[in-house]
């Protein structure tokens, strides 16, 4: 296999903040997020743990096994024909989006430093998961079981590298929404994005979404890779890369109740008077119902306009406020509320981790008006 190179960066918008080149990592700039509902794949973040693989549409398969009844051995033609398209409004995020602001209180080890663009929201089609476990002789949830996905990168591991593998629960594989996804936004998938063939997790952090797909495989027990049993915990805020009790994490799937100011941005110099503040906010499954922004970190409050999809769980909720800034130094902030009434912590400093997980504190920019 060859590493998909060039071809693999050339629908890439060149606006990224690119973290590392290879593996490739890199977000959009956060007005640039917030210009559309629906994230263009160009602006797209992209987190890669490996090289980028090239794949040969024509020749991929896609293999079901482990403890299903009749093992499915699938070309991309095969699921095209074989399952209806279904398509689902879905937030990607990393568990490590705005590792940047833990950064700000203690050091991390998680390495890319991401403010909040490594996320974004796209339309995902493909076949359900749970179609295509049925096909091969699964339909009864059984409890305790997992299904893992293997990807064709390879990735490093405790000093060599292993395929890339992750899993989740069976009772999420078959719940309707999780896609085996071809297409996103109506589009192939770039090769960045995962081309030809991905999972997509709505709700769950991203890593449980593997790109390049190549296997899904029934098991008893969660993947043995490090990815799924060591790596993307959240640890409590004591423990240090020296004393690591990795058993003491919690597994990252679901994802927090977050909010982030896109514009304007941190240290803007701006005209006194109303300003505009725009951003996102997330609660995946539970809704967004209250987005509170402040120009004085947090002593008063104002609320902000919703726009939201309509029965789209999936989905993220854009919110704009303005906010009548005196001339002088200002802390902006903001906060969202879901449907059970509970909102973000004031701080990060509460639940920093080492590896810099779930940052979802209120996020702070300090900006200027003159
Ligand atoms: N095969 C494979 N799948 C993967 C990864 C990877 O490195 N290899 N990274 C995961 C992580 S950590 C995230 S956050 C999402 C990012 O998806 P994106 O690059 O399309 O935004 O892909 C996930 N799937
Ligand atoms: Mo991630």
């Amino acid at each position: 296999m060859r590493p998909a190179g060039e071809n693999a960066t050339r629908n890439l918008s060149p606006d990224l903040i690119v973290h590392s080149h290879c593996p490739l990592n890199a977000e959009p700039k956060l007005p640039r997020l917030r210009a559309a509902f629906v994230t263009p794949q160009s602006e797209f973040y992209i987190r890669g743990h490996g090289e980028i693989p090239a794949l040969d549409p024509a020749r991929h398969r896609l293999r079901v096994d482990g403890l299903v009844s009749t093992p499915l051995d699938l070309s991309l033609q095969d699921l095209r024909q074989r399952f209806p398209a279904r398509t689902v409004a879905a937030v990607m995020q990393c568990a490590g989006n705005r590792r940047a602001d833990l950064q700000q209180v203690r050091p991390t080890s998680g390495g890319l430093l991401w403010q909040p663009g490594a996320i974004g929201h796209a339309e995902w089609t493909g076949a359900a998961l749970a179609d295509v476990l049925r096909a091969a002789g699964l339909d009864e949830p059984r409890a305790g079981l997992h299904v893992a996905f293997v990807g064709c990168d390879a990735v490093p591991a405790d000093g060599g590298e292993v395929a890339y593998e992750v899993s989740i629960t069976l009772d999420k594989a078959l719940s309707g929404e999780v896609l085996l996804a071809w297409m996103m936004n109506g589009e192939p998938l770039a090769p960045e994005h995962g081309f030809p063939l991905r999972v997509v997790v709505p709700g769950y952090a991203g890593v449980r979404s593997a790109k390049w797909l190549r296997a899904v495989t029934v098991r008893d027990s969660p993947a043995d890779s490090l990815m799924q049993r060591r790596d993307y915990k959240l640890l409590p805020p004591h423990m240090t890369e020296a004393d690591v009790d990795w058993s003491a994490g919690i597994t990252i799937d679901k994802m927090p109740l977050n909010a982030a100011i896109c514009e304007p941005g941190p240290g803007e110099t701006l005209a006194a008077g109303p300003v505009a503040v725009r951003g996102y906010a997330v609660a995946t499954r539970r809704e967004v119902t209250r987005v509170d922004v402040s120009s004085d970190g947090g002593r008063h409050w104002t609320q902000a306009r919703l726009e939201q999809r309509p029965d789209a769980p999936w989905s993220w909720t854009f919110w704009q406020a303005a906010l009548d800034l005196a001339p002088g130094a200002h802390e902006l902030a903001v906060r969202a509320w879901d449907s059970a009434g509970q909102t973000m912590p004031a701080l990060p400093d509460e639940f920093w981790n080492f590896k810099g997980y779930l940052c979802a504190a209120w996020h702070r920019v300090p900006v200027v008006a003159a």
